[in-house]
């Protein structure tokens, strides 16, 4: 079987391609800017399984100057061109026209990368308005190009060639994506894991449209991972290399990690080359393992505290964690198809990576003693604040609204129904808040100054700063180990802060501090930003609010053409708001504009809240000149 070479015999045909026409979704997950990119994914994915077959040694991806198209190019065996005896056509026009091609059903030449089981060349083709396959092999070089699905023309002989190889060119659809633009920094980003997934293999992507070219090439594959994970965070290592296991089988299991004096734990986790940003029984098996190996070596060593208990937290604080693993099947589930769902892979990671995490702890006892003594600060540390956080929880628990903090003015009614909790920048806006309100259902708490940064901090120091803590108060489901969400006290809660350069600021630090330790808010639908007036604009008998100068000027184009008396007023802050025109602007549910906060990436969102809000100014910097041409109206 190993040596058993591929013709085109092999090739198990199924079914056209209209299906994928005609309902894109199921194959791509949808027609988004994800689906798009999932093309790419798809062809990368065929070169990459050549790669790791040890067929090809390095994938060139090229990003054409229009942005909307792409070549993905490798030097493998070139796909087979040879004809099907009894279909009469190429085995690469057999390859790229028929759903579930590839002789994968055999068994054999089975895919263990990404991708949709050998799917993918036949729907990123049926998806494309032009692709064109080049192969060369046997001293020559072959063609074939199509128009979304069907073959232009005949296999062509273009000429001799040197070695082999494949290349795929495509054009994604328009009259199927809305949006053909490929994103540049997607491509690269995906890339560079790729080469930390697939170690040895070269990936270059060339950018046409910047003119720049990247090379990703990791021969430690992901031991090189965590460590750039660690870089980029500036995070100091506790001990000198990281651990990392590498086991083959029925499943392949592969992690590194290293414990870090950060106090964020940082696991990527991977299911055949592909992301899962919600982990699944390949992570609870890591998270097993690497529990049971370190508590082991602890007793055997009676390196256990008295007194003092270790929770799966207290272990992982710190950690940059890698694992990827490949599953002959796997099955994905949630929202966004991000999570592991097959559970006889639990077992096997957690076999794999107990004794071989016990042993090298065993044989390495400098490392293992640092990490241990890491544990047990972090354990420290999560008591002491557990200790902080009962006593903030506990004032609301006990009496009730007497303990409440004072600057709090609350909603007089009890029910939680509708009530809203307002957040508000300022001593004076959160009078005009006070004054404006609906007092039946709507909160109003003000805070001054700047929000406490609580990037980086311990919990136990957070709760120090009175404005977080009355907050905790104020929102009365505790936080930490003592966060109970059916304990929240309003319905919503509404960030109001100015329109201003300050007011994004003070924005910025609450939903940093909410990401960070209140992310169940989030993820439940409860956190607002609510959008006040920049503008008032004043035409005739009639007042317009914009929100900013784009909406400005459209109001100036519709209601005062022609018309004399225009009154302009651009509003320094909510301070200086009459209550009256806060409630009609912003308070009242009927008029006002809230955005509600979602994330939609979580470690998207965990990076950049990171880059922006951390220790590490260098990774600010780079976000901020990165995105330079996009700051076009700067607050001044
Ligand atoms: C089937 C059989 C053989 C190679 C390939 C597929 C192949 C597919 C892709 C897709 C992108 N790059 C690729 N490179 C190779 C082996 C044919 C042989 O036995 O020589």
């Amino acid at each position: 079987m190993a040596n058993k070479t591929y013709s085109a015999e092999n090739i198990t045909v199924l079914e056209g391609l209209e299906p994928v026409r005609k309902r894109p979704g199921m194959y791509i997950g949808g027609v988004g800017s994800a689906g798009l990119h999932h093309l790419v994914w798809e062809v990368l994915d065929n070169s990459i399984d050549e790669a790791m077959n040890g067929h090809a040694s390095e994938i060139i991806v090229t990003l054409h100057k229009d942005g909307r198209s792409v070549t993905i190019g490798d030097n493998g065996r070139g796909i087979p061109v040879d004809i099907h005896p009894k279909l009469k056509r190429s085995a690469l026009e057999i390859i790229f026209t028929t759903l579930h091609a590839g002789g994968k059903f055999e068994g054999q030449n089975y895919k263990t990368s990404g991708g949709l089981h050998g799917v993918g060349a036949s729907v990123v083709n049926a998806l494309s308005t032009k692709l064109e396959a080049k192969v060369r092999r046997d001293g020559k070089e072959y063609a074939l190009s199509f128009s979304r699905g069907i073959p232009d023309g005949k296999l062509k002989k273009i000429g001799s060639a040197r070695g082999t190889g494949t290349s795929v060119y495509f054009h994604p659809d328009a009259t199927i994506f809305p949006k053909t633009d490929f994103n540049a920094e997607t491509i690269a980003q995906r890339l560079e894991v790729a080469s930390f997934l697939h170690r040895g293999v070269k990936i270059i992507f060339h950018d046409e449209k910047n003119g720049t070219k990247l090379s990703f090439h990791h021969e430690n594959g992901i031991t090189d991972y965590v460590e750039k994970l660690r870089a980029d965070r500036r995070a100091k290592a506790v001990h000198e290399s990281s651990f990392t296991l590498d086991k083959d089988g029925e499943v392949g299991v592969q992690a590194s990690m290293i414990w870090t004096e950060s106090t964020d734990d940082i696991t990527r986790s991977y299911v055949n080359g592909i992301p899962t940003g919600s982990g699944g029984a390949h992570e609870n098996g890591l998270r097993a393992g690497m529990g049971k190996a370190i508590r082991n070596y602890m007793e055997t060593h009676k390196l256990m505290p008295r007194g003092l208990t270790i929770t799966s937290d207290d272990i992982r604080e710190g950690l940059i964690c890698v694992l990827s693993v490949f599953v002959k099947e796997p099955q994905f589930q949630g929202q966004t198809k991000d999570r592991l769902n097959n559970p006889e892979v639990q077992p096997v990671v957690d076999g794999a990576v107990r004794p071989l995490l016990e042993q090298w702890l065993h044989n390495n006892r400098t490392p293992a003693e640092q990490i241990v003594t890491r544990i047990i600060i972090a354990a420290r540390a999560r008591e002491a604040s557990r200790a902080a956080s009962a006593s903030v929880s506990r004032k609301t628990a006990t009496s009730g609204r007497l303990t409440l903090p004072g600057k709090l003015s609350d909603c007089s009614q009890n029910d939680r129904k509708n009530s809203e909790l307002f957040i508000v920048e300022g001593d004076s806006a959160g009078g005009s808040a006070k004054q404006g309100r609906d007092r039946r259902k709507q909160a109003i708490l003000p805070l001054r100054g700047k929000v406490l940064n609580t990037e980086s901090l311990a919990l136990a120091k957070i709760l120090e700063n009175r404005e977080i803590s009355d907050l905790v108060t104020a929102l009365g489901c505790g936080i930490g180990s003592a966060f109970d969400i059916t304990k929240l006290r309003y319905e919503r809660v509404i960030l109001l802060a100015d329109a201003d350069s300050d007011g994004h600021h003070i924005t910025t630090l609450l939903l940093t501090f909410f990401f960070r330790h209140l992310k169940p808010l989030i993820e439940s639908g409860r956190i607002f930003v609510a959008v006040p007036p920049l503008f008032r604009i004043d035409i005739g008998n009639d007042t317009h609010w914009a929100a900013d100068e784009t909406a400005r000027e459209k109001i100036l184009a519709k209601h005062a053409a022609g018309r004399k008396k225009v009154e302009l007023t651009r509003f320094k802050g909510l301070g200086e708001m009459m209550p009256k025109t806060l409630w009609e602007t912003t308070l009242d549910p009927k008029k006002r504009r809230l955005l509600k906060v979602e994330i939609q990436d979580g470690l998207q969102t965990d990076r950049i809240i990171n880059d922006l809000m951390g220790k590490d100014s260098s990774a600010r910097f780079r976000f901020i000149m990165d995105r330079a041409d996009e700051a076009s109206d700067l607050d001044v």
